[in-house]
Parts: structure tokens; sequence; C-alpha cells
């Protein structure tokens, strides 16, 4: 199987545990549960539970707690795009390719959604801490899944990035470098350093692959602004060209496109070279990370 396959394989695998995952579409809240699971089931690359299971695949095999903290991040991370896209925000009209949830839910059951889920994945996290007392690793990682999400996180960079929308002066390559740290790379951090943690790494080990991640993230930024300005709606499920139209600061309007494309080069060329450090190599994590230097969506 090629690549390409392996990871449509592995898409696959990671939506019928979501679909598990998720609470029971019935009983008085059944129509915020239905939007839980029109936001989490509405596709999406699982970039951030394949490389949890992934990274967990360098220090064990199949690892307690694994499944529970793959489905936790998707669960975080959909949280923060429904939100993301409210009038009080982005106001954007699709996401995935399609309606984003305020738009087919309405706003009230939209933000309530997001709420559910993001308490749901500490509930989903939680669960493991119980059924496996034997796994140090779980409440290690259930700290790096709420402090990556909080404020010293993806909220932290976020909240810095709604704060500077309306400034009129462009801001500085370091103000750009914390919003991409905290609202982009946290989470991809947290993937890596979960499911290291709950294969069994140690604490040093596990800060390699923060470091990973971080590069990892920041790549993954520098690229979504690239395809912001040259993609398709087709490619990218959703409206191009918003940082332009918004007078965004990114690192590609501040660098240009030569300079955003080699930096994406480089820091997951880094990146892969801390991977490949340990003393287990999981070809597919390299390659999956290396796949994002050219992604489209
Ligand atoms: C509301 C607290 C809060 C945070 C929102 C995720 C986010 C933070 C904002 C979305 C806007 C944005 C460009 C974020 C950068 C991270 C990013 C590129 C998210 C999209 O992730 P993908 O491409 O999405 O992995 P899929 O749909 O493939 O899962």
């Amino acid at each position: 199987m090629s690549f390409e396959e392996i990871r449509e394989e592995k898409v696959k695998e990671i939506e019928k545990l979501l679909e598990r995952m998720l609470p029971k579409v019935e009983g008085p809240q059944a129509k915020v549960i239905e939007a839980m699971h029109y936001s989490v089931m509405a596709g999406g690359k699982r970039l951030r539970p394949m490389l949890l299971k992934e990274a967990s695949l360098l220090y064990g095999q199949n690892c307690e707690g694994v499944e529970e903290f793959m489905a936790a991040l998707e669960f975080i991370h959909t949280y923060s795009l429904i939100h993301d896209d409210l009038p009080a925000m982005d106001n954007d009209e699709y996401r995935r390719g399609r309606k984003t949830t305020h738009v087919v839910f309405g706003e009230d059951l939209a933000i309530l959604a997001g709420d559910a889920l993001l308490n749901y994945a500490y509930e989903t996290a939680a669960s493991a801490v119980i059924k496996y007392p034997e796994n140090a690793g779980i409440p290690q990682a259930f700290a790096i899944l709420a402090g990556k999400a909080g404020i010293f996180g993806m909220v932290g960079g976020q909240s810095a990035d709604v704060l500077n929308e309306n400034r009129t002066e462009p801001l500085s390559l370091e103000e750009i470098l914390f919003i991409h740290e905290n609202k982009t790379a946290a989470l991809i951090e947290c993937a890596l350093m979960c499911g290291s943690l709950l294969g069994g790494a140690d604490l040093e080990q596990a800060d390699r692959m923060e470091k990973a991640g971080s590069a990892i993230g920041l790549a993954f930024q520098i690229q979504d602004d690239i395809l912001d300005a040259e993609g398709t709606f087709e490619e990218l499920g959703k409206p191009i060209g918003s940082d332009e139209k918004n007078q965004k600061t990114t690192y590609l309007s501040l660098m240009g496109k030569e300079q955003a494309r080699s930096k994406v080069k480089e820091l997951t060329e880094e990146a892969v070279a801390i991977l490949q450090e340990g003393e287990k190599r999981n070809p597919f994590l390299e390659e999956l990370v290396l796949s994002l230097i050219t992604r489209r969506s």
C-alpha cells in the first residue's frame, strides 16, 4: 500500500473511533449532541489524533489510554473550530466543506456544542485515568492535554490573535510567532507529547517531542497561510483569501512567499531529524510530517 492509502485507512479507523466515543444522540440534550456529531464527523485530516497514535508507537504497542486521548484531542480541536467560526470571532460560513455549526444549529447551540466537546474531551481522558491506573503516563498526559489547550496554549494564542485583529500597524515577527506557537502548535505538541507519554516515554523524551511538535506546528501554520493565499475552495472546504481580505499580518505577509516556503521545509526537516533521534523509528510518522510540506488541504 502507498503512504496515501495507509493514511486514508488510518483516517477511517480514527473516524470509527470518534463515532464510538461520542455520546449517543438521545435524551433532552439530543439536539446539542447532534451538533457535536455534526462538527466532529464533518471530515478533516485527523492530523492530531494520528500524530498522537504514531508518537505512542515510537515507545510502545497498543498503549492503554491512547484511544481515549486521540478522541479527546480531536474533540478539543473541533470545539476550537466551532468557536473560531462563530460570528463573534471569524464569522465563517463554511468549514470542512460544510456549513459551519452555528449556521446549521444556531449560535446558541454552536456555543454549547463547543463547550460540551471541550468538557467531554476531559471526561473521555479522565475515563482512561480510572480505567488504566497502572499506566503512569496517563496522568502526565492529562496535565499536558489541559495545559496545551488552555490559556498557556491554544486559548492564549487565540486571545492574542483576536485582540490584535483591529490593530492598524502590522504585527512584529515575534508577535506572529507567539500566536502561531500557541494557537496552532500547542495542540500538535500536545499530540506528540501525550502519545509518547502514553507509550512509556520519560519526561526528557516528551520534551523532545514538544520541540518536534513546535516545529511541525509552525510549519503547518505557515503552509496554512500559503494555502489561504493560493488554494481553492474545493481543496480547503472553505473560502480562500480571508487573511488578505481581513488585512491580517501573517508570516507569509511579513516574509514573502519564497521565505515562507523555505521556512516550511526547514522546520519540517528539523522536526523529522528530532523524530529520528530516538531508539525506535516510525517511518509512517516521518512521512506524515514530510507530507505536510506539500499539503493542499
Ligand atoms: C476558539 C479557543 C479557540 C481557538 C481557536 C483552531 C483555532 C483556534 C482557530 C482556527 C483558525 C486557524 C487557522 C487555526 C490554526 C490552526 C489550524 C490551521 C486549524 C485547522 O486545522 P486543520 O487544518 O483542520 O488540521 P482539519 O479540518 O483538517 O481538522
